[in-house]
């Protein structure tokens, strides 16, 4: 099927280095530059893309040099298929490929005005709020200060070589499903510059602006049917190609320091206080999300709209987010909370994306906190039942397990991946996983309650199996 071309008509000849994007994958390709690409066709303007992958994916980058930056985005559901030429990407840079004095330079540019992070959950390196001192890439970074390897050893020298070239502040804008996203890194940030120069540290806090923002978009990484399907819409193959659902949305925090791209212009909401957004769109899809992955892998489930094909997972999702998640979460005026969850089982019906459970299960660690336990919190404070989140927990505990329900090898790949493995298999894999305090807080390990719900639904999912489990919640109500 051809798609409609959305083309953008700007000058790209008037594109400056204006933004360094840390984290150039699949999201960061469909979703920010999405935005941007849609303002520069409203306003124009000069603000060019240089695109950064600080681990893997040096070879994607070079491909994009191949290309001149530009690539196919392909917005897909069951019915309709538009596709985009994004051309806003003016150079790539990877310090493996490129060295790392090539990066930090890109910070000492004149021109820079901001620099836009999607490097997941992981690439923060807080715990509680902090920089986590003890993590082995921080650690490492604070020896070797010149060549850092996190993302934050590297903005944290990319702004020392700008404050030595006499430049102003700019603008770091997350981009990561974190509850406080801006705070994350403002405080992962100033505590490293802190410990190694504090001088900078003083700069950074008058200087440099860290807004939180909501994103969303689902953008799955590329499968081979996904390549099929841009081949086939454009009637060319494009490796640089991508697709993902038609729905975007962008809550942006108005704190830039140093100009504000057309980001507005290009359909993002610019807010004074992002934080009701980020709880509800973390709880409510992301929720759902962790919650479908891991039930749905152990249940035999390829992917997201494989369990919407499942009425009892489908309908606990939906349950899930307005019996449980709903509740906990802070006044949005104006937001229809129940339309939103319908749009949400919608968006997760979306056939086109093969949006893979193991996929979402990815670093599991990292996401339960905030989408599953903070909510959670939330009914003991205010002695409310959690039973979905429960077993949304409980799921996750078996999926470490390294297999589903039919015996099948489940991927774990998880920072605590060791850890986790070792706590699945332990004789009493409840008690294990409460005493990873990197994800379970004291207070919350030792709530009885908690303790007690969570071994009746780990028990009822290891022996009853998923759907089973589900299919008797739905028969008491
Ligand atoms: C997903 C998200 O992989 C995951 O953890 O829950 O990537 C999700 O698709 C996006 O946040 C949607 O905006």
């Amino acid at each position: 099927m051809r798609a409609e071309l959305a083309q953008a008509g700007y000058d790209r000849a008037a594109l400056r280095p204006r933004i360094l994007h840390l984290g150039f994958g699949a999201f960061a390709r469909a979703h920010l530059m999405v935005y941007l690409d849609s303002g520069l066709a409203v306003e124009g303007g000069d603000w060019g893309v240089v695109a950064v992958r600080l681990n893997t994916g040096a070879e994607a980058l070079t491909a994009l040099d191949s290309a001149a930056g530009q690539y196919h985005v392909l917005q897909a559901d069951n019915t309709r298929l538009t596709i985009r030429k994004i051309g806003a990407v003016i150079a790539t840079c990877h310090p493996g490929r490129d060295g790392i004095g090539a990066l930090l330079a890109r910070f000492a540019d004149p021109d820079l005005s901001l620099v836009t992070l999607t490097i997941t959950e992981k690439g923060y390196c807080v715990g509680d709020g902090r920089l986590n001192m003890d993590h082995a890439g921080i650690k490492a970074d604070l020896e070797t200060p010149d060549t850092p390897g996190t993302a934050i050893g590297v903005l944290v020298r990319g702004l020392a070589a700008r404050l030595r070239a006499g430049l102003g502040g700019i603008t770091i804008l997350s981009c990561d499903n974190l509850p406080e996203n801006g705070h994350l890194i403002r405080a992962a940030v100033t505590d490293f510059a802190r410990s190694c120069d504090p001088d900078l540290a003083v700069w950074i806090e008058q200087h440099v602006t860290f807004p939180g923002s909501m994103v969303d978009r689902i953008v799955p990484a590329m499968t081979p049917e996904g390549h099929a399907l841009i081949s086939d819409a454009l009637g060319a193959p494009d490796p640089n190609a991508i697709v993902c659902e038609p729905f975007r949305q962008w809550v942006i925090e108005d704190d830039f320091a140093a100009g504000t791209p057309p980001f507005a212009a290009g359909g993002a909401q610019l807010v004074q206080d992002v934080r009701p957004f980020e709880e509800m769109k973390l709880r409510m899809l992301n929720g759902a999300h962790s919650f479908l992955a891991c039930l749905g892998a152990l249940a035999g489930q390829d992917t997201i709209a494989d369990c919407m094909d499942q009425p009892v997972l489908k309908r606990a999702a939906h349950g899930l987010m307005m019996g449980e998640q709903v509740p906990t979460l802070s006044s949005l005026p104006g937001v229809d909370l129940a339309g939103y969850a319908d749009a949400l089982i919608a968006r997760f019906q979306n056939r086109r994306l093969n949006h893979r459970t193991t996929q979402i299960a990815t670093d599991g660690s990292q996401k339960i906190p905030q989408r599953i336990l903070a909510p959670i919190t939330w009914h003991l404070r205010h002695g409310s039942d959690f039973p979905l989140l429960a077993l949304g927990v409980a799921g996750w505990m078996l999926y470490a397990g390294g297999a589903d329900e039919a015996g099948n090898d489940l991927p774990l790949n998880d920072p605590l991946a060791e850890t986790l493995r070792m706590a699945a298999r332990s004789d009493d894999p409840v008690a294990a996983f409460l005493a990873i305090r990197a994800v379970f807080p004291a207070p919350l390990a030792m709530d009885p309650i908690f303790e007690t719900t969570l071994r009746d639904a780990y028990e009822r999912l290891s022996k009853q199996g998923v759907i089973a489990v589900l299919s008797g919640m739905d028969a008491r109500q």
